[in-house]
């Protein structure tokens, strides 16, 4: 693989609203992340992504954008943002912005004019299409519920698309002008000195341009908009043009957000030429869904969990790196998800830590990720802000279950459990605010919060440093971020096992991922315990050698780092 920058750096996203309030509204902003920025050199990290900080009427948390070329009064100032890049720079850091160019809001100038003109150059910029004798074009439901056709106010039957929510238009990508127009706008944001983007929902910039019927997956006699991914065509030549024209003369850093891209292409987005740089696995977070929506969804075993990861390198790692996540805003907190209930503490927090941060892959931490934070208490509707949440909500209503039932049933998916308030003190509101925040701050905040975690040697955040640090270890950095990854005592239930192997040096990762404890055996012998998340570094009472190598006996959620002999 070729060598790049990035390879060993750890990634950090911010979710802006949530991060740190700097001006004492309830809302976070770019004032507070820049007080937080020597807070991110000292975890270690290198790479930080900013959810979106445009101008926004924040129908959708700021993914429908008005401007792209303003900040949002809420978040600062131009001056900030500048301030920001400059001060992350200065520490090392590179700060990478969100990219959401597949709609934008309906509040920004191209739809307004749009909608004053539907068949003048701004109609070109969306997708305008006639209704079916004033019903909807096809059958598509949108990713937050209902038609993805909205109707064209003062005419009867004419639409526009929205793959998200009625107020985010679908950006026209078959218009050159259009494209131009977002490559213009790239471009700005690199000459001002961002290091690159997250792509958000990119694949959705091809559509099926029939706009033609699927067979219906729901009682409501629609069908899942991504369907239609499934016979667009030709997204890979959007995506290259926009690499030459906008990201390749800046040697931007680009990560893509894609669901639903077809395993066989993976080359063309992360390989050598590939139109992105990385892309993110959420192959973990896709396992229990299901076509009904949220109310359905299945809990994910620590097995199936495994072979998702698993499966995933098998495929990518000697085409390209991808980014390792347990969690990101769009979905509840990795230790909730990821660990059973009642058993979720700083030892098995620490052990999920642990396999995404030493799988093959960019590691991506969430705020509060490395603090252990986890999902939000939620005891009414009411108390949920989220457009896809409440979206979901309704759709369990309409399957029959009841308020509690329908409530219970999004609550562990819902948006909202990682978007609530940093946990920064035990202080109030978490030392978030000084005003009361926009969203509820966790209940568990005097227990969970960074400042009581930053001293303590055993806490969650000091073993994320350890793992941080060990990746650019000059000893260990190559085995780490380059070394290929061989799944070990695959059939073991509950365990996570895999050597890294690097040119020099082989790690061995074994985290047993229950409450009880076991005793694996494996063909090595083992040198040196390099981390583990039991306290007891360097202890070798628990590996015994062996015939054919070693005996090591693992407490309940131990993880353990040990250097192959
Ligand atoms: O997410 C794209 C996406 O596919 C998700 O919307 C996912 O389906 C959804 O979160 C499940 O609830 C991106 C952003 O990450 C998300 O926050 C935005 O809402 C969305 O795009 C629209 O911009
Ligand atoms: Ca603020």
């Amino acid at each position: 693989m070729k060598e790049k920058w990035w390879h060993d750096k750890t990634a950090y996203q911010i979710y802006p609203k949530s991060f740190k309030d700097g001006n004492g509204d309830g809302i976070g902003d770019l004032r507070g992340i820049i007080e937080k920025l020597d807070y991110l050199k000292e975890l270690g990290i290198g790479i930080l992504w900013i959810s979106p900080v445009y101008q926004s009427p924040f129908v959708d948390q700021g993914y429908d954008i008005s401007d792209y070329y303003a900040i949002d009064p809420a978040f600062g100032t131009m001056e900030d943002m500048d301030e920001l890049l400059a001060e992350a720079k200065k520490r090392n850091i590179a700060v990478v912005m969100d990219l959401v160019v597949n709609h934008c809001s309906d509040r920004h100038e191209w739809f307004q004019k749009a909608l004053k003109d539907p068949f003048g150059k701004y109609g070109q910029y969306f997708y305008i299409r006639e209704g079916k004798n004033g019903n909807p074009p096809c059958n598509w439901r949108s990713y937050f519920g209902g038609s993805v056709w909205e109707k064209l106010p003062g005419y009867e039957n004419l639409f526009y698309l929205h793959m998200f929510a009625k107020e985010q238009p679908d950006l026209n990508w078959e218009n050159p002008e259009l494209r131009q127009e977002i490559y213009k706008m790239i471009r700005w944001w690199l000459e001002k000195g961002v290091a690159g983007f997250r792509l958000d929902a990119i694949i959705n910039i091809k559509k099926d341009l029939r706009f033609c019927d699927f067979p219906t997956d729901r009682e409501d006699g629609m069908c899942a908009g991504s369907k239609m991914l499934e016979h667009a065509e030709g997204v890979h030549e959007f995506l290259q043009e926009m690499k030459e024209e906008a990201f390749a003369p800046y040697h931007a850093f680009t990560i893509g957000e894609l669901f639903d891209y077809r395993q066989d292409e993976l080359e063309r987005y992360i390989g050598e030429e590939g139109c992105f740089e990385s892309i993110f696995d959420f192959s973990p977070h896709v396992l229990g869904g299901c076509e009904q929506g949220w109310y359905n969804r299945r809990k994910v075993s620590p097995d199936e969990f495994r072979n998702a990861i698993f499966d995933s390198k098998r495929v990518s790692q000697d085409i390209g790196m991808m980014a390792n996540i347990i969690e990101n805003h769009d979905e509840p907190r990795g230790v909730s998800r990821y660990l059973p209930e009642g058993e979720v503490n700083e030892t098995s927090k620490k052990m999920l830590a642990g396999i995404s941060l030493m799988t093959f892959g960019l590691p991506f931490l969430y705020q509060g990720q490395e603090i252990g934070m986890t999902n939000k208490q939620f005891r009414s509707i009411q108390e949920v802000d989220d457009i896809s949440t409440i979206d979901e909500y309704r759709v369990a209503l309409d399957h029959g279950l009841d308020e509690e039932e329908a409530l219970k049933a999004v609550a562990g998916m819902s948006r909202d459990n990682a978007r609530t308030p940093m946990q920064w003190n035990g202080g109030t509101y978490a030392g978030f605010s000084e005003a009361a925040p926009w969203l509820m701050v966790n209940d568990n905040y005097p227990e969970i919060n960074a400042e009581e975690q930053e001293n303590r040697e055993t806490s969650v955040l000091s073993f994320y440093k350890k793992l941080i640090a060990l990746r650019t270890e000059p000893e260990y950095t190559e085995t780490i971020v380059y070394g290929k990854q061989v799944p070990v005592l695959e059939g073991l239930t509950n365990f996570v096992g895999f050597y890294r192997q690097g040119t020099g040096k082989t790690l061995l990762v074994l985290a047993n991922y229950q409450r009880e404890k076991r005793t694996v055996c494996v063909e090595a012998e083992i040198k040196k315990v390099v981390l583990d998340n039991c306290n007891t570094d360097g202890d070798w009472k628990q590996i015994t050698k062996t015939k054919d190598g070693s005996q090591i006996s693992m407490e309940g959620y131990q993880f353990l780092i040990l250097e192959v002999a």
